[in-house]
């Protein structure tokens, strides 16, 4: 029997939680951030930043391509679905491309994308201290 078609009750589809990121060389500050947005729904859904997004952000390539990066985040217990974050500014249509319910981001970007709370639900959480990747690239360099 096909499934019923319940796209027009809200209350009958998966909570969809929405998250950005670079996640570059993946630390146990993505990990907790990524378990706690999945926690807030039923479906995690993240956009890994383009190579390119990141050297506009971050004035650096990231150690790890766009690719490889995806292919990681996309092998995690609790990721559902990723896709490629172009531009910080197309936020808006990727919550509603990915009918998003929820968006979750670290308390880094706290205020930043409360223009698109009108769409969803926004939500922060607090950064894991005391790890970044710029810090552990730098701590593999001085070490190496
Ligand atoms: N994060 C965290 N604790 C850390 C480091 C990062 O909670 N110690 C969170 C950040 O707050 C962010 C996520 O992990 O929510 C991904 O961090 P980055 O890979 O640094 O990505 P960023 O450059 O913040 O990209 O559209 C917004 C973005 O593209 C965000």
């Amino acid at each position: 029997m096909p499934a019923a078609d319940t796209s027009a009750d809200p209350a009958a589809r998966p909570r969809t939680v929405i998250t950005f990121g670079t996640f570059d060389v993946l630390h146990v500050g993505h990990i907790r951030i990524l378990k706690r947005a999945a926690a807030l729904g039923d479906r995690l859904v993240v956009g890994v930043s383009a190579d390119a997004l990141n050297e506009k952000k971050k004035g650096r390539a990231p150690v790890f391509s766009q690719d490889e990066r995806v292919e990681i985040v996309s092998s995690l217990a609790f990721v559902d679905e990723v896709f490629v974050e172009e531009s910080l500014e197309l936020k808006r249509d990727y919550i509603v491309e990915h009918r998003a319910d929820v968006l979750a981001m670290g308390d880094d970007w706290k205020g930043r994308f409360d223009f698109v709370s009108d769409l969803c639900e926004v939500v922060y959480f607090p950064r894991t201290p005391s790890v970044s990747t710029t810090e552990l690239i730098e701590h593999i360099a001085n070490t190496a």
